[in-house]
Order: structure tokens, then C-alpha cells, then sequence
């Protein structure tokens, strides 16, 4: 099923001119409200008549989350407060949150987007959706909520946590789909088995699984081990929230709703644009928003762009899985690797757990002679048989040096012992937060 054919299957020529229209609109919205873009342009010497063609696009200048927190909180909206019927936000790590406003119509378009990424994950009106994404200032509660209902499926608003009680609500509804981290996703299994409930039993069929890094055998290991069918739906609260994109069954890419999001991929280093299918950092510049538009906003997300026609039928452009962030990337004696090719890496080997954790020096701005990787091991192979750790040990050190080339210390780490996060998965750490085992 397609929610919205007259978008989702449009030609290539009739989507651009629709994205042209659309892109000068918003061009001009945010020169005549936001000074910032204005003195942004005036800077590089572009005025909203400037764009004339869709890749004039590349003329403007490029906004980031610092440019976020510079005008936090409001200074990058373009209504007056009392049009404003919502705000989200996400708490990052250091210094001031990114605040994201909306309109009326902001919230309406929002939650069809979602509807149409759920119709493209294969959900109906038929199904029953149990999310445990966070409810509140984060987006994936909030959307992925409104955007079920708009599709008329049976919302469940659990929210993560206390899952015990996830698991209960699985069982006694019903519950065909989940939305939640994908590490989530494993934490759910891990309990059933804890409780000795086999998800197999249950309605469950179907994973709308984001807002964090995961690796093809990450997905593989997840559908095994909940019996179902995994796919990944991508955002960022700069620019809606979850329903920027979507994975239809096909998993070929993650379907871009191009009508409302222009993207680009850039070199991350030299800020050029790289043609369609080569690898670099996915830019995203909104173009029929009313509260908060952005122009060329910068993921940091490192993706690469395929505008063939999916098997779906889908036209718009499919985004790659996301490689990883360009901020999360570690440099081993000149190598570089992001967290989900370790990830992917250590799946392969048997007897090993996907609860990992990276360890690195971070004074050295994530260079580092040496990597470490703890990870779990699966409850039969931690035994007091030292031989057998040892030589588990010396097999992921072989395998990630002969795929990725990088030399890493291993450490095997008892079953369960790894902390669990019920949100977004800490993948990497500085050794000075170590936590005590
Ligand atoms: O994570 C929005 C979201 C909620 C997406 C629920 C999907 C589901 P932020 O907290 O602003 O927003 O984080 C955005 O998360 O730049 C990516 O690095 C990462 N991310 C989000 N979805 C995916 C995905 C929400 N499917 C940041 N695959 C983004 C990989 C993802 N990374």
C-alpha cells in the first residue's frame, strides 16, 4: 500500500519542479523573517531571487546545531508565539537544547508524514502499535503517536520503561507492531527470556526501530530473536522529528519524503556536493514547514543517495542505513571506523552478545592508538574454561583487524553487565567514564 501515490510515485521532473516551488517559498519566508538567514545570505552575497534552478540550492549557507543554540530558543522560528502550538526539544550533550516549534499545520503535516513511513513499513489501520518511544520534549513518542492514529491503527502509549509490563501489553493486547530504539528492541527480548515468554508466540510481526546507528546484523540478530520483521524509520528534532524517512519491506534504503525534504550529500571535510550514490554527510533542507524551516541543515549523519525506483514502487530518493555520525567517528592509527562496522563485526562471531562498548581517549579528539571493545558474551560461553575465552577473544581480535583493519583490545565482559539504556544506546565512552565492573 501507498498512502500518498500522487507524491510517493511522482516522476523525477514533476517532484523537482514541485521542490523548486517549494524551495523559493521557504527561501524567501526565512530571508524576510530570520535575520540570521538573512545575514547568512547577505554574506555570501545571495538574495532569495538567486534561486532559480533546484541546485542553486547549493548557494546557500549551511545551518548547524550550534547555529541552533546560538539563537536558542526562539530566534530561528518565523510565527509569532501564539501560532506556535507545540515545542520539542532534544537535550544533547553539552550547552542548551535545539528547540523545535510547530504550527497547526506543522503538527498535521507531521503526523501524515508518519502515517505515510507506517503504511511504508506495511502497517494498516488493522494493526496494533505499542510505542516505547519516550513521551515528552523527545520527538519519537509524540510522533510516532499521532502519526499512528492518523493512520486509524490502535495506539498503545507505553513509552519506554518498565518492561515487564512492555512485555505484559504485548501478550494480553495483542500487539503486532513496536516502535522503540533498536537497542530497545534487544533489551525486550532479553527480559522475555528473563521471564520465559518467547516473543515467537506472541502477534508481534513488525519493528519501527530508530533514532540511533544500527548495522544490517544488528537487524538480522533482532528479527531472529523477536520474530519479526525490523525496519528503520529516520529523523532529527532540527527538522520534524521520526518521518524524514522510512525502510518499505524491500530494506533497500530508507524512502526520503522528498516532497517536503530536499536533501544533499556532502564531503563533510570540504562542504562540496557529491553526486547521487557516493558516500558523505546527508544535509536536509525542509521545504514546507511554517514554524521553524531550515536551510541546508547539517545531520552529521553519513549516508549516500539512490534515486532509482524501489521494487515498492516509490520514487523518491532511498537514503543508505546511516554509516554512523560523522561526530562518532574513531581514528585507529589512521584508520576510520564508526561504531556500527565494529558492531556489524562483532555479530558475526559466535557466542558473542550485541551489548558492546567502545573505549577511547578522547583528549586526543577520538584518535587513538588503541582501540578497546568490551563486549558481552553469550551466557554458554562464560565459563570458568579459560581456554575457550581466550580463544574467542583472539577470533574477534583476527576478524576486526582483517575487516576493518584496525588492532583492538578485547575485553569479555560477563553476560547482563553492560549497562542498558531504555532510549538512545551510549555505544562510545571515554575511558574517564568507565563504568565499574
Ligand atoms: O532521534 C528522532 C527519531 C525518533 C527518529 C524516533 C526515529 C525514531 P534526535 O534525538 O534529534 O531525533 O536524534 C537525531 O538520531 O541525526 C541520527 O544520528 C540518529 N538517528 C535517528 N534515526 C535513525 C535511524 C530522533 N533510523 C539523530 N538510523 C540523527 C540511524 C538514526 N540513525
Amino acid at each position: 500500500m501507498i498512502r500518498h501515490p500522487h507524491f510517493e510515485t511522482m516522476s523525477r521532473s514533476e517532484l523537482e519542479k514541485l521542490q523548486l516551488e517549494r524551495l523559493k517559498k521557504t527561501v524567501a519566508y526565512v530571508y524576510e523573517r530570520v535575520p540570521f538567514y538573512r545575514s547568512g545570505m547577505q554574506k555570501l552575497g545571495v538574495n532569495p531571487e538567486d534561486i532559480r534552478t533546484l541546485s542553486d540550492v547549493a548557494r546557500l549557507p549551511f545551518t548547524s546545531k550550534l547555529d541552533f543554540r546560538d539563537n536558542y530558543p526562539f530566534g530561528l522560528a518565523c510565527v509569532p508565539q501564539d501560532e506556535i502550538v507545540r515545542v520539542h526539544s532534544s537535550s544533547g550533550t553539552t550547552g542548551k537544547p535545539v528547540i523545535a516549534p510547530y504550527t497547526q499545520k506543522d503538527v498535521e503535516v507531521w503526523a501524515e508524514l508518519v502515517a505515510r513511513s507506517l503504511v511504508c513499513a506495511g502497517m494498516t489501520r488493522e494493526d496494533i502499535l505499542q510505542n516505547a518511544y519516550g513521551y515528552g520534549l523527545f520527538t519519537g513518542g509524540l510522533g510516532l503517536h499521532y502519526g499512528a492514529e492518523r493512520l486509524g491503527a490502535t495506539v498503545v502509549p507505553a513509552s519506554t520503561g518498565n518492561t515487564k509490563r512492555q512485555l505484559m501489553l504485548i501478550q494480553d493486547l495483542g500487539t503486532t507492531a513496536i516502535s522503540c530504539t533498536p537497542s530497545y528492541a534487544l533489551i525486550l527480548h532479553e527480559t522475555a527470556q528473563e521471564m520465559g515468554i518467547d516473543l515467537h508466540q506472541s502477534k508481534l510481526r513488525l519493528g519501527i526501530l530508530g533514532a540511533e546507528p544500527w548495522s544490517e546484523n544488528m537487524r538480522i540478530d533482532i528479527e531472529d530473536k523477536l520474530g519479526i520483521t525490523a525496519l528503520s524509520i529516520y529523523g532529527l528534532t532540527e527538522i520534524v522529528g521520526p518521518g524524514v524517512s522510512m525502510e518499505c519491506p524491500h530494506k533497500t534504503g530508507l524512502h526520503i519524503w522528498e516532497d517536503n525534504f530536499l536533501v544533499e550529500i556532502i564531503d563533510p571535510a570540504t562542504g562540496q556536493v557529491l553526486p547521487y550514490g557516493e558516500q558523505g554527510e546527508l544535509i536536509i533542507t525542509t521545504i514546507d514547514k511554517e514554524a521553524q524551516p531550515v536551510l541546508r541543515f547539517r545531520t552529521k549523519d553519513i549516508t549516500s543517495l539512490n534515486i532509482e525506483t524501489c521494487e515498492c514502487g516509490r520514487t523518491m530518493a532511498r537514503m543508505a542505513r546511516i554509516a554512523g555520525r560523522s561526530d562518532d567517528m574513531i581514528r585507529v592509527r589512521g584508520v576510520s571506523v564508526f561504531p556500527s562496522q565494529i558492531e556489524s563485526v562483532l555479530l558475526t562471531v559466535e557466542g558473542v552478545e550485541a551489548q558492546y562498548m567502545i573505549v577511547v581517549d578522547r583528549q586526543n579528539a577520538f584518535a587513538s592508538d588503541e582501540l578497546e571493545v568490551w563486549v558481552e558474551v553469550s551466557e554458554d560461553i562464560f565459563s570458568d574454561e579459560m581456554t575457550q575465552m581466550v580463544a574467542l577473544q583472539g577470533k574477534l581480535q583476527r576478524e576486526l583487524d582483517s575487516v576493518l583493519g584496525i588492532k583492538a583490545r578485547i575485553k569479555l565482559v560477563e553476560p547482563r553487565k553492560l549497562a542498558r539504556t531504555e532510549g538512545k544506546a551510549k555505544r562510545v565512552v571515554d575511558r574517564s567514564e568507565l563504568p565499574q565492573l
